[in-house]
């Protein structure tokens, strides 16, 4: 079958690409094109040409499952299209629809126009997958918008809406109907008969660009880009771009590009790609979703305001609920604030923030609800708070509404055995802020029914949010894991490491955030009281590290009482050696040894515990797949993408060296941190997560 329809209209041919899902430049699109552009190009009845993409959306870049495959290097290759487009004797006009992303975007930008629909988006988001536009992306852009505003949309790898990419130039009109008014544009074209001036030949917005431009740029970007290496490349390719002529600019590009393609970090954004799309597939799960037009959240705190306003950012009517008029005020106002700051910030137009905050309304009347196709509880995280509000929600919500909870770490099956339809209770779990981070931890109780795991897997997507499936069990995926991450933090406190060495080792490492930092942001007396809670289900033989206490003992809160590890002035943290004394007496008491630990020890004993226990997520069945977890602590807890997420990184790493830090672990901290035994049979075979 041709990956290319051939359509004549008139004088004007239509070459449209159907190649679902997205229409991607594998190997079958490229010879259909070839074909397509050979024959269009020697019919002297041809007068234009217009390339649009089938279904809903233009060409979403080169084939990635096609990478490293033969396929891929099939001819004609993109830049031979792309030379066939660039010496075309006629009229050639890439119509957009949906979305032309990397080599789609760079195919269209060797044609002689781009017009697109209104809701139609452009981009380069090559860098999240590691790599670069590397069919001329970084040398074409540049010659249209500037370097500046080249390196902003390159690095960042942001889609552009249709209306923002015309003024800055991306493209040249944006129109209503596809394709007639493409094909019309095309006419004109034609009928002018002078062809616009290749991009790749333009200079004008290149020539004399300030090197200031590229210095500032790597400055900001070094900062951003947490240890990713495509963004500093873009970089070095846009001044190439400015700075050398367009061959050597290609070339150099090409270069640049294939170093990125061979880097470790291509390789895990690429497994991330696809962990986060394999994520939404529940194996087996064939019911049908329930459609979420409404929704309620249960509680007007931080968590309920951000998660009101995730479902009225999506377009979901939804009532947000307290019990007084003055918490939801509060909650409101809240809101209220968020959206000006988005608004000041330019991350969101003042219209688009008036329409969501319009689907918000209040009660506190449970009964004004009633009818809403998804209530989330979102109240103080105690069990019989949470069974309390479950019992009433059971009494007035209407049949077939999906009661979840966004409890971070408490017993589903207990939630809902508080209710008559536990079939319908479910865990949604958000991360703080709801609005801002892109995980929904969904976690199904034993009871839970397939139609309604089913639809809060689909409301992941209509919210925007990567989606993970996890058994109901303590701490589900993401927090089960994390008491050992920050657990380890500490236990390597006592040793010797100081709170400074460990934050910058985990920052530099990629975290956003050291797990000693992270620790006085959130509070250290709320660390300890989750500690306590969970002190009692600790098996003979374990032990916390007593830190914690003896600094909230003496009112070292964290960042809201200005000291905790560190000292802050404001939201600046500076070292404080009376923590360390503190530190030391902790370490006296039970006769711990201190000493001076490398970067690479420290680094390794933060993140080998989280691998281990997420192993025996996969063992007892808490997760469905390796992948799962990475998109888990990538997007709740700012693990690194381009380290591929803990469990790509641990194999990465070597499930032997994982098995082995397991083992010294459970004799240093007690036997909960030992291997489970798949991680076992794994390491002790030599065989990755795909034989767990
Ligand atoms: N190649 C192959 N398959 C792709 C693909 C691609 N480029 N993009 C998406 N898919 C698959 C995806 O795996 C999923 O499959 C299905 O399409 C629907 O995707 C030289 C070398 C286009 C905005 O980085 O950002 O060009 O799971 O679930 O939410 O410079 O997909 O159903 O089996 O994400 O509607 C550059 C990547 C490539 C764009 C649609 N392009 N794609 O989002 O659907 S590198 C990109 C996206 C490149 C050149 C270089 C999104 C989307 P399955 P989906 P969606």
């Amino acid at each position: 079958m041709n990956a290319v329809r051939f359509q004549v209209a008139d004088t004007v041919v239509v070459l449209t690409v159907e190649y679902p899902p997205v229409n991607a430049l594998s190997a079958a699109v490229r010879a259909g094109l070839g074909q397509a552009l050979a024959a269009a190009r020697d019919d002297p009845a041809v007068a234009a040409v217009v390339i649009m993409g089938g279904g809903s959306t233009f060409i979403a870049g080169a084939d990635i499952t096609e990478f490293g495959t033969e396929k891929s290097k099939a001819l004609p290759s993109l830049s031979d299209l792309q030379e066939t487009l660039e010496a075309f004797p006629k009229p050639t006009v890439a119509a957009i629809h949906g979305t032309a992303l990397g080599g789609g975007f760079e195919l269209a930008l060797t044609c002689h126009a781009r017009v697109a629909a209104a809701s139609a988006k452009v981009g380069l988001p090559e860098v999240n997958l590691g790599i670069l536009p590397g069919a001329g992306g970084t040398q074409r852009p540049p010659r249209l918008v500037g370097a500046a505003t080249a390196i902003d949309l390159i690095t960042s790898g942001r889609h552009v809406g249709a209306a923002e990419a015309c003024t800055l130039g991306m493209i040249d009109a944006v129109i209503d109907g596809l394709p007639d008014e493409a094909i019309a544009f095309a006419r004109d074209l034609a009928a002018r008969g002078e062809l616009p001036q290749p991009v790749i030949l333009r200079d004008d917005k290149v020539a004399g660009t300030d090197p200031e431009v590229f210095a500032a740029a790597r400055r900001t970007t070094a900062k951003k880009a947490r240890g990713k290496i495509a963004p500093m490349a873009v970089i070095d390719c846009i001044e190439a771009a400015c700075t050398l002529p367009p061959a050597e600019g290609l070339a150099f590009e090409t270069r640049k590009f294939r170093e990125l393609y061979a880097s470790d970090q291509r390789a895990a954004l690429m497994h991330y790609f696809f962990a986060e799309r394999e994520a939404r597939r529940v194996p087996g799960l064939a019911a049908q979703p329930r459609t979420i037009r409404s929704a309620a959240v249960i509680g007007a705190g931080t968590m309920g305001g951000g998660i009101a306003m995730v479902f009225a950012n999506a377009g979901i009517p939804v009532h947000l609920a307290d019990i007084s008029e003055e918490a939801l005020a509060r909650g409101l106002g809240t809101i209220r604030k968020n959206y000006e700051t988005s608004v000041c910030r330019g991350s969101l137009a003042q219209d688009k923030a008036d329409q969501a905050l319009a689907l918000i309304s209040t009660a506190t009347d449970y009964a004004d609800f009633a009818q809403a196709d998804i209530v989330v509880e979102a109240a103080f995280e105690r069990m019989d708070i949470k069974r309390d509000i479950f019992t009433r929600l059971d009494a007035v919500m209407r049949p077939g509404a999906v009661l979840a909870t966004n409890t971070s770490s408490l017993d589903i099956d207990e939630i809902a055995a508080a209710t008559s339809r536990p079939g319908d209770v479910v865990g949604v779990h958000f991360f703080s802020p709801a609005n801002v981070m892109k995980l929904q931890e969904n976690i199904r109780g034993k009871l839970t029914s397939d139609e309604t795991v089913a639809t809060v897997m689909a409301l992941g997507k209509t919210l925007g949010k990567n989606v993970v499936l996890a058994r109901n069990c303590d701490g589900f995926i993401g927090n089960r894991m994390l008491q050992y991450y920050t657990g380890e933090a500490e236990f390597l406190l006592e040793q010797g490491a100081t709170p400074e060495q460990i934050d910058r080792v985990a920052e530099q490492f990629g975290m956003p955030m050291g797990p000693i930092a992270m620790r006085d942001m959130s509070g250290l007396d709320v660390a300890m009281m989750v500690r306590e809670a969970r002190r009692a289900t600790l098996p003979p033989g374990e032990r916390f590290s007593p830190v914690v206490e003896r600094l909230v003992e003496r009112g070292r809160l964290g960042m809201k009482a200005g000291k905790g590890f560190y000292q802050y002035e404001g939201r600046n943290r500076r070292p404080d050696p009376e923590t360390i004394e503190i530190i030391e007496q902790v370490s006296r008491d039970p006769g711990i040894e201190r000493r001076n630990f490398t970067d690479e020890e420290i680094e390794f004993r933060l993140f080998a515990p989280l691998v281990n226990e997420g192993s025996k997520e996969l063992e007892d069945g808490t997760a469905m797949r390796a992948g799962d977890i990475d998109v888990a602590w990538v997007n709740g807890y700012g693990f690194p993408a381009h380290k591929g997420g803990p469990m790509f990184w641990g194999e990465k790493v070597g499930l032997a060296r994982i098995h082995e830090a397991a083992v010294e672990a459970a004799q240093r901290n007690g036997p909960r941190w030992g291997p489970g035994k798949v991680l076992e049979r794994l390491a002790r075979e030599g065989k990755g997560w795909a034989d767990a």
